[in-house]
């Protein structure tokens, strides 16, 4: 049976919404982090030699890698679903959009997130705004939204308190951007919650 194997906070909710959106009957297996150090558990890193999320076990198949998963799901159990096949003039878009985003997009939103997490500012703001130009709001109007954001966060994170404000400014009239009831709870605002500009945001 084609079993999930989901580590809370990664990218392998993305295997359990393609899983959810075909209808297929599979197990759900969580692995939750340690709360403190935010680390998945023993019994996820023994799973796969690469340690990293998502992983699928089915049958003998034992695999990791998002694209190869989504592949594999598709071509085994998709039946035409949610795939563009060879014939349709789509599917060069297709095949270039299932595999940028791990293999040119996700590298520079890890390394942003890991360097903004050890303080390394100037890494951190290098490779989030490396990951906005590879996916810039013309090209993508939901996910390029959505990264840009996580530029404004890390600003925000490492005291480029206007280059956020500017950035989010621009932001929250896009599809996709955050809305003013998002930037009143999420944390990642705190940083600048006291500042004038960002209050006007929230009144907008
Ligand atoms: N290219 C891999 C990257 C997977 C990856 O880096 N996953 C992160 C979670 S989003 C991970 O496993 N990090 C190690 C950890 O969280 O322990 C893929 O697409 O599956």
């Amino acid at each position: 049976m084609l079993t999930v194997h989901h580590l809370g906070v990664s990218q392998s909710e993305r295997i359990v919404w393609l899983c959810e959106e075909l209808g297929l009957d599979y197990e759900l297996k969580r692995y939750d982090r340690d709360p403190q150090t935010r680390l998945a558990p023993a019994a996820y890193k023994a799973l796969h030699p690469m340690g990293t999320a998502p992983v699928i076990t089915d049958g003998t198949v034992v695999m990791s890698e998002s694209g190869a998963i989504v592949e594999y799901i598709l071509a085994r159990y998709g039946k035409g679903r949610l795939a563009v096949g060879p014939e349709q003039p789509n599917f060069a878009d297709y095949v270039f959009w299932l595999h940028f985003a791990n293999g040119s997009m996700m590298p520079h939103e890890l390394i942003r997130l890991i360097c903004s997490m050890l303080g390394q500012t100037e890494e951190a703001i290098a490779a989030g705004e490396r990951a906005t130009q590879l996916l810039p709001i013309s090209a993508d109007a939901l996910d390029g939204t959505l990264i840009a954001t996580n530029l404004a966060a890390v600003y925000a994170q490492l005291g480029r308190h206007e280059d956020a404000l500017a950035l989010l400014e621009t932001l929250v009239s896009q599809i996709g951007g955050p809305a003013p009831g998002t930037l009143r709870v999420e944390p990642q605002w705190d940083y600048l919650r006291d500042h004038p500009r960002f209050q006007r945001l929230l009144a907008s």
